[in-house]
């Protein structure tokens, strides 16, 4: 913590009420505000000011409506922990109107959308998860006998922010897929103006907390891409910061699920991890909570691209992705240096290496990783062997 004086100024009362509020210490407190503040990529001392904010703002009510969806975005948010994530969630915002948390049903749930968009007009935060069916009418989703369609209108026309949670109401993810059969759309595409968007199927919890909270310190919104994410958290290829990156640079690859390099945590670009044309920070800030460094690359599954349209859901997860961003490995000296014998990956790289001072990076790159699998082949043929079960380098 380097503001002390400003978090001290939120005055040992506000920190009382904080540590009793959330059932945290203070210590747990400030630090999870420097994660946020880390999430959002503020420069160092914004924690106090995000301290300040969450400790004293009034919470801002948020209208949560579900649409064509699993649920897997509420359910990321409430599962998440550090400390139980859900508890500073619920206690960060007041949410009024959640279809799947609240305990009123029937006429009482609809009465209370009603008040809180009558009581917080041009004030409450609108967030939408799920797509949204537009053929036929918008008959094919319909919450207390209102379309989607027609709902999302209705509750946008008076918030202040709209938030569209997850991939499905992003660009339309899953169910938007194959021959769209619903004309599954998007928040953005049925209210016809952007909003912010959080894509992941299921999204970091992080960034939506971190988009509420900035909105909460700032009194705006985060600076969003050209699709509406916010630039601090899918600004960056997956490929750029994933900790398999090193064995990518020096073709190591798996080559099937549970093979000795899938064991080894080498990268899985071959079996189709689309991390070098996604963006989004899920290497840098991990989420689920089943334990430490918990993502799908972290894992051992490929990252299937959930927060990018035209790759998520679209691509066969098999498919190898394409390089949108080529940066040094073609330049960097060799890592793993030829053993002398045949060709190996080294020998592989080495060509490609040579070749690439003299043509686009991007292309010797996709030459580098053809050539290197062409190199694994010849060594499995020399071996007589089938599918390689053990480590090459
Ligand atoms: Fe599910 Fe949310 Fe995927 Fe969609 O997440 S996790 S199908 S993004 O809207 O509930
Ligand atoms: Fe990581 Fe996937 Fe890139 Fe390999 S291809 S370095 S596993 S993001
Ligand atoms: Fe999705 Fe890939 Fe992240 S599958 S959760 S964008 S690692």
């Amino acid at each position: 913590m380097s503001d002390t004086n400003e978090i001290f100024d939120l005055g040992r009362q506000s920190l009382d009420a904080i540590e009793q509020r959330l059932d945290l210490s203070r210590r747990e407190y400030l630090q999870f505000c420097a994660t946020l503040a880390v999430t959002m990529g503020l420069p160092k001392g914004s924690e106090a000011a995000v301290a300040k904010a969450i400790a004293t703002a009034q919470r801002p009510s948020v209208i949560w409506l579900h649409f064509q969806e699993c649920t897997g975005c509420s359910e990321s948010l409430l599962r998440a922990e550090h400390p139980t994530l859900e508890k500073l969630i619920l206690d960060v915002i007041s949410l009024d109107y959640h279809e799947t948390l609240m305990a009123a049903a029937g006429h009482q749930a609809e009465a209370a959308r009603k008040n809180a968009m009558k009581t917080h007009k041009g004030k409450y935060v609108l967030v939408v998860e799920g797509a949204i069916p537009v053929k036929d009418n918008g008959i094919y989703c319909k919450i207390g006998g209102h379309k989607a369609i027609d709902l999302v209108k209705e509750c946008a026309a008076d918030a202040a922010a709209v938030i569209a949670i997850g991939s499905c109401a992003s660009w339309g993810g899953m169910p938007s897929t194959g021959p769209n059969p619903t004309g599954a759309s998007s928040v953005a595409e049925v209210l016809g103006k952007p909003v912010v968007t959080i894509p992941g199927c299921p999204p970091n919890p992080y960034n939506f907390l971190a988009t509420v909270v900035h909105f909460l310190t700032f009194g705006k919104l985060p600076e969003v891409d050209q699709l509406g994410r916010p630039k601090f958290a899918y600004s960056r290829l997956i490929h750029e910061n994933c900790e398999r990156r090193a064995h990518f640079d020096a073709g190591r690859f798996a080559m099937e699920f549970g093979d000795a390099g899938h064991r080894q945590g080498y990268c899985l670009y071959k079996l189709g991890c689309k991390g070098p044309e996604t963006y989004a920070n899920c290497p840098t800030i991990g989420f689920g909570d089943a334990g430490e460094n918990n993502w799908p690359v972290g894992c051992g599954h490929p990252c299937i691209g959930c927060t990018e349209k035209g790759v998520g859901f679209t691509k066969p997860i098999h498919q190898v992705a394409k390089m949108l961003n080529v940066t040094p490995p073609l330049q960097y000296p060799r890592i793993v240096e030829e053993q002398g014998k045949g060709a190996t990956f080294a020998s592989a790289a080495a060509l490609a290496a040579l070749a690439g001072a003299a043509a686009g990076a991007a292309v010797m790159l996709t030459r580098n990783l053809g050539l290197s699998h062409a190199a694994e082949e010849a060594e499995r043929a020399k071996a007589g062997s089938k599918p390689q079960d053990k480590a090459q380098v």
